[in-house]
């Protein structure tokens, strides 16, 4: 089964080519540990998922690429047409000549309207070419206006015209500080309108993989493509091809579906995050000898105590001893608690909804700015209603 992906704006454009990169590289790593049978077989199963049909030998990415401006989608198309191993179709991608400016509301009452049937058009192309389709993954950041607004756009139309097909949407958390003023009120919209119309999240912190970069990979000076490829390789690490029970030479079939039936049990928690180890710098990797057991109980800790990565994991915190604690357990116990790693990131910033940052003195601020594109203080206001049911399900949990 193949998954269709859909890039859009700067940030999903530029991830999208780093992820197909990494498959594609993966799938035909040369120094393989397994047989070359079981190599051709893995790349098979890796090519169904990822890429159509060839051209002059050259596998294409299913995928569309989506942005209101053309600079980052000549540089994403030229990049992987010179990489010689892998290109976009001919016919992949949309764009016009100005942005979104950084405006949610722009994205989605403006851009989405007006192009959709294009866009969907193009979506469909690509479906068309699938035997079987597992579903959508869309990449887009959270907090811009293009990937978030027209995102969500998109997103909610794939939900109207292909009910039947999952839909992941891989959403970029912004750095906390120093980007734009209203990136917050584009991160609220999009987290709610996703919750309705998306079947899985799946949040990456930019300030948690900065820390990455800089912390495990050693680089100095840290770029975005520096931070999409530690990206691109935790999200191969999910969609790569696993055996299915049947054994060796069997890999599992859906992709989108065997993640999900797993991963989101109830339409409620459809919040998701990456654990990934070992990472470091190839240089380090060659000094570096790991046993399963370990890296398991180094995974585990992680999850438990919400660290993003292996270094500084803190082993004090334990999970609950048997089932949910009794309410006075966990006042008593508070800091032994057990953490409920991606449920984290929506509780705390659930609790900066009431604090200054978020409130409705500051969103009078900037309102005008989305009122001119259709956006209203009310569909802020049931924004923030569906997200704290969202907190509310995840401390109840
Ligand atoms: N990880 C990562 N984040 C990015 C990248 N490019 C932009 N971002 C983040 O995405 C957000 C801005 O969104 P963009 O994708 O640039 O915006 P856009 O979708 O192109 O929308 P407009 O430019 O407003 O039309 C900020 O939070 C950036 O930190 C990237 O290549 N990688
Ligand atoms: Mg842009």
């Amino acid at each position: 089964m193949s998954i269709v992906t859909v890039q859009l704006g700067q940030c999903g454009n530029q991830i999208g080519f780093e992820v197909f990169d990494a498959l594609y590289s993966d799938s035909h790593c040369p120094q393989g540990l397994c047989s070359k049978r079981e190599n051709e077989v893995y790349q098979a199963s890796c090519k169904e998922r990822f890429f159509s049909e060839e051209e002059n030998g050259v596998p294409i990415a299913r995928a569309v690429l989506v942005d209101m401006e053309p600079k980052v989608i000549n540089q994403t198309l030229s990049k992987a047409a010179q990489s010689g191993r892998w290109k976009y179709g001919q016919h992949s991608c949309f764009c016009q000549k100005q942005g979104s400016g950084n405006n949610w509301a722009y994205g989605y009452s403006v851009h989405g309207p007006r192009h959709e049937e294009s866009i969907m058009n193009l979506i469909q192309n690509e479906v068309e070419k699938c035997d079987c389709l597992s579903g959508f993954f869309i990449i887009m950041s959270m907090a811009g206006g293009t990937g978030s607004g027209l995102g969500a756009f998109i997103t909610q139309n794939l939900q109207d015209h292909y009910s039947n097909s999952l839909k992941m949407n891989q959403i970029i958390w912004p750095y906390g500080t120093g980007e734009v003023i209203v990136q917050n009120y584009n991160s609220i919209l999009t987290l709610s309108h996703l919750y309705r119309s998306s079947d899985a999240l799946l949040v990456h912190e930019n300030d948690a993989v900065h820390k990455i970069c800089a912390k495990l990979m050693n680089i100095k000076q840290i770029s975005f493509s520096d931070i999409n490829q530690v990206l691109a390789h935790q999200l191969g690490s999910v969609f790569q091809p696993t055996y299915s029970m049947e054994g060796s030479y069997h890999y599992r079939r859906n992709p989108l579906g065997e993640l999900m039936e797993n991963l989101v049990p109830h339409p409620e928690f459809k919040m998701l995050g990456i654990r990934n180890i070992p990472q470091m710098s190839e240089n380090s990797l060659a000094y570096s000898t790991f046993t399963w057991a370990g890296l398991l109980k180094h995974l585990r800790q992680m999850l438990i105590s919400n660290s993003k990565m292996e270094e500084g994991i803190d082993w004090q915190v334990r999970p609950p001893l048997s089932g949910l604690p009794t309410l006075g357990k966990v006042s008593l116990n508070r800091e032994l608690h057990f953490n409920t790693s991606i449920a984290n990131l929506v509780i705390l910033r659930g609790k900066d909804v009431h604090s200054a940052d978020l409130g409705k003195q500051k969103l009078r601020a900037y309102i005008h700015q989305y009122t001119k594109f259709g956006i209203e203080e009310e569909d802020f206001l049931d924004s923030f209603t569906l997200l704290e049911q969202v907190v509310a399900s995840y401390c109840n949990l």
